[in-house]
């Protein structure tokens, strides 16, 4: 990864594979005379108005449209020029070749928006949100994302290391002055503002694990006895006949998975093998393979037989589940009710007859606590994440610090932690962020972005 801004980089910024259009992107110094060059504009009198569309054919390859963007006002903040073609890839890739030869270089993974944030134009959580909404699979992703790129997270970010700003001005202040005998922050009132610190640092935790949930997607096992329709319940909430179903109990024997969208978050549903003891090796595997994924599941939902009385089975697989974020489908409604509302409230389902889907959906998406109206949350990168631990752990010490001091507080101590809370923040937004960390960010973005 290059961290260097001198040189001009070149890439295909589209999808790969035959489309109506399509743009290679070149970013740099020498952006308007490689450009120039390719499509035989040479001269004063023909330079590329600013961000003005022109036809300019690049000879023996296509007629295409250039847009120049010079700096600052561009993608990366360098001069920049998007050529469009038509979307071959035979066309574009003799565009980058063009253009390399005329002095550009191939650009890396994400290159232009590392750029984009070594210019200042972005800082590192609109980068990686950038990344986010190209990935975005789901609506309620790519809300989060935009959110992100608009700057939400960085706004919170902002205001927390400007208070703690604020604090460690005064704090040293008090330390440089110790004979004036005056306090410029006394122990109380420190005490209230860390007090506030940590309720904002909470509040962005707490968003942070449905924002976990909505940018990585979650868990969804499907469990029960054999043959109460497991597999009928999973290709009726993934509307398709994807797994196999029988008659005959012990049918599923692996696990089957399929991506679901679930109010606009994206859940990955698993049908398993029915629960039960068996001495068939295979099935005994599946059961095992059961259990895992019920295990790691961020939902469960318990399949019981509305047409039988409950058995030890059934109770086994609700007990199984107990401890766990559950939810209980009663199925095969279409048929004669063996018990009602027997020991167990549930959502009442006919998988063979489509019925109560909808608003098995619904439950399941209040079961997961991630409402489909709600503002988006400010967090859903597990680096942020860590970062804010990271920086709420050192404002906690610095508490603690304070409150065990009494009235004669050092504040060396506290002063010491608090730089090391803000370090943290400022890692979030790339203000001080190790060039290893900033690789590998960039890594995981596809080439021309
Ligand atoms: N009447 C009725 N029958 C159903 C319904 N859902 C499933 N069945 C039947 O119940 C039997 C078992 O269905 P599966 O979906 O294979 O059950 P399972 O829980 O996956 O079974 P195993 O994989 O063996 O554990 C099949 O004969 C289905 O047609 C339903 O809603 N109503
Ligand atoms: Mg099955």
């Amino acid at each position: 990864m290059s961290f260097s801004t001198s040189d001009t980089i070149v890439a295909i910024a589209t999808a790969s594979g035959r489309a109506a259009i399509g743009v290679v992107r070149v970013s740099g110094p020498d952006t308007a005379r490689i450009v120039a060059h390719l499509t035989g504009r040479v001269g004063h009198d023909r330079r590329f108005e600013p961000r003005r569309a022109t036809l300019a054919p690049v000879a023996g390859v296509d007629r295409t449209v250039v847009t120049f963007f010079p700096a600052p006002h561009s993608y990366t903040g360098d001069d920049v020029a998007e050529v469009s073609a038509h979307g071959s890839p035979v066309v574009l890739r003799a565009i980058v070749e063009a253009a390399v030869a005329a002095g550009a270089r191939l650009a890396e993974p994400g290159e232009f928006t590392l750029r984009a944030f070594l210019n200042g134009r972005i800082d590192l959580p609109q980068a990686e949100a950038v990344a986010d909404l190209v990935d975005a699979v789901t609506p309620l992703q790519a809300r989060a994302a935009f959110d992100q790129l608009e700057g939400t997270l960085s706004k919170a970010i902002a205001e927390l290391d400007a208070a703690l700003f604020d604090l460690v001005a005064r704090l040293e202040a008090s330390v440089d002055f110790p004979d004036e005998g005056y306090h410029f922050v006394g122990p109380r009132e420190l005490e209230t503002v860390l007090d506030g610190l940590l309720a904002r640092l909470d509040a962005l935790l707490v968003d942070g694990r449905r924002g976990r949930l909505v940018r990585e997607g979650l868990l969804v096992a499907i469990v029960g006895k054999p043959n109460v329709g497991k597999s009928s319940v999973f290709n009726a909430l993934v509307g398709a006949g994807r797994a196999i179903v029988t008659a005959m109990p012990g049918t599923t024997r692996d696990l089957v998975t399929e991506v679901l969208d679930l109010e606009g978050l994206r859940a990955t549903l698993v049908d398993t093998a029915g629960l039960r003891v068996t001495d068939d090796a295979i099935e005994a595997e599946g059961v095992a393979r059961a259990r895992g994924a019920h295990q790691v599941a961020d939902l469960v939902l318990v399949v019981l037989d509305g047409s039988r009385p409950l058995d030890d089975e059934d109770r086994g697989a609700l007990t199984e589940a107990a401890g766990r974020r559950r939810l209980v489908v009663v199925n095969k409604c279409d048929m004669e009710a063996a018990w009602i509302d027997g020991p167990e409230a549930g959502v009442h389902v006919s998988a063979r007859r489509g019925t109560g889907m909808d608003a098995l959906r619904q439950a399941m998406a209040r079961a997961l606590d991630v409402e489909p109206t709600r503002d988006s949350p400010a967090i859903t990168n597990v680096r942020h994440l860590a970062l804010v631990e990271r920086g709420r752990a050192a404002v906690v010490r610095a508490r603690d610090a304070v409150a065990a001091a009494g009235g004669s507080l050092s504040e060396e101590f506290v002063l010491a932690d608090l730089q090391d809370a803000r370090g943290a923040l400022e890692e979030i937004s790339g203000r001080r962020t190790p060039d290893d960390v900033l690789a590998h960010i960039f890594e995981r973005f596809c080439i021309g972005k």
